[in-house]
């Protein structure tokens, strides 16, 4: 297991890399570049000066979250090949700079939606929560105003302006597409670039569906076992995973996660994971917890497990926190609680080895 933390860049995050670097057993930086449009490629030097920037920390840039895919190709658009052959770029690119897994979404439209950034948990701290009845009443549009006015400033990983300014248009183009029509479209993605990532040795990691269905009537599919094992095997490359996030996969009750890691880790198709609890209120809503398995609803012991049985050699980050001792952060990114994650997650790996090379 590689630990790792996630970075939004220096004017995205309320983080620095010194920070992180000061995080035990913290070695390894997730990143992005936050200024390049949805759709273009990625231009060498500004993936170089984040490399550099990283570097200079003392940590390495391994995994990038995410490349994110334009909507075009998830619609099946003609100019999807445009598209593809300008990811198919960033691809490259990302690999001449040492960069092993790309994280990525399919989700049409929103990426990870949650009805409440800071609700307060009763002891001072406050974490994200999905409500699925309050999220019923809201439109589209409700959503987006919300989020933007709720975000302490940040704008949010997934949700750029760009994309979301043409809401209507968007969810027009979309009244067409059903799951079958979305598998298509992301099966000819998969066929456009994996050759690419199998020749310069990039490993491609589908995140879930967050919340895992449906949204608005638009089509989400990452969103289970049986869908993640026609999406790894539409395309039957090393190259092809999952960025296996239990909080993501967690908030469908159906999803039993140590299963699914022994399935798809056996299958060599995990090369990174985030890992965070959440708890859940009634049916299917939630609010997110620290990482402890006591303070949630996932027994994070039994994920860890999980993840050390395969031998989980990939990348591990923990995922969002609370946000805690009055910090001011993006919501789930703050510092603290992620970084209490991580000793939590190291402690867990840490017994896992020594109890079992004891036996
Ligand atoms: C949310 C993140 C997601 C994730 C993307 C990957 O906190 O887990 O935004 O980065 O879905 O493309």
């Amino acid at each position: 297991m590689i630990m790792s933390f996630r970075w939004f860049g220096e004017k995205g995050d309320s983080v620095t890399l010194n920070q992180i670097r000061q995080i035990p057993g913290v070695k390894n930086v997730v990143g992005a570049l936050y200024d390049v449009p949805v759709g273009d490629p990625w231009p060498m030097d500004k993936i170089l000066r984040l490399k550099r920037q990283v570097n200079d920390n003392g940590l390495a840039l391994e995994v990038i979250e995410s490349v994110n895919i334009h909507e075009d190709i998830k619609l099946g658009a003609p100019t999807r090949d445009m598209y593809i052959e300008n990811y198919r770029e960033s691809i490259r690119n990302l690999a001449k700079a040492g960069v092993k897994v790309i994280c990525y979404n399919f989700m049409p439209v929103f990426d990870w939606v949650r009805t409440e950034l800071f609700r307060p948990l009763g002891d001072g701290s406050t974490a994200m929560a999905y409500n699925h009845e309050l999220l019923r009443n809201m439109s589209p549009n409700d959503l987006v105003a919300y989020v933007e006015n709720n975000s302490n400033g940040f704008e949010l990983p997934g949700w750029e302006k760009d994309r979301l300014s043409e809401l209507k248009t968007v969810f027009e183009q979309y009244s067409d597409i059903d799951d079958e029509k979305l598998f298509e479209n992301y099966k000819y993605f998969l066929e456009g670039i994996i050759p690419v990532c199998e020749e310069v040795g990039v490993r491609m990691a589908v995140h879930p569906d967050d919340p895992p269905r449906s949204l608005f009537g638009l089509p989400r599919i990452v969103i289970n076992k049986k869908n993640l094992d026609r999406i790894v095997r539409m395309v039957d490359s090393p190259c092809n995973g999952i960025t296996f996030c239990t909080g993501s996969l967690g908030a469908n009750r159906e999803n039993d996660l140590p299963e699914m890691i022994r399935y798809f880790g056996g299958m060599g198709k995990i090369p990174f994971a985030h890992v965070r609890n959440i708890k859940f209120l009634d049916g299917e809503s939630y609010h997110e917890s620290s990482h402890l398995s006591s303070d949630g609803s996932l027994d994070l012991y039994e994920i860890m497990k999980a993840f050390y049985d395969i031998h989980f050699d990939g990348y591990l980050r923990p995922d969002h926190g609370r946000t805690i001792w009055g910090e001011k952060a993006r919501p789930g990114y703050g510092l603290y609680d992620r970084a209490l994650g991580v000793t939590y997650l190291n402690g867990l790996w840490e017994a896992l080895s020594k109890s079992n090379s004891a036996v």
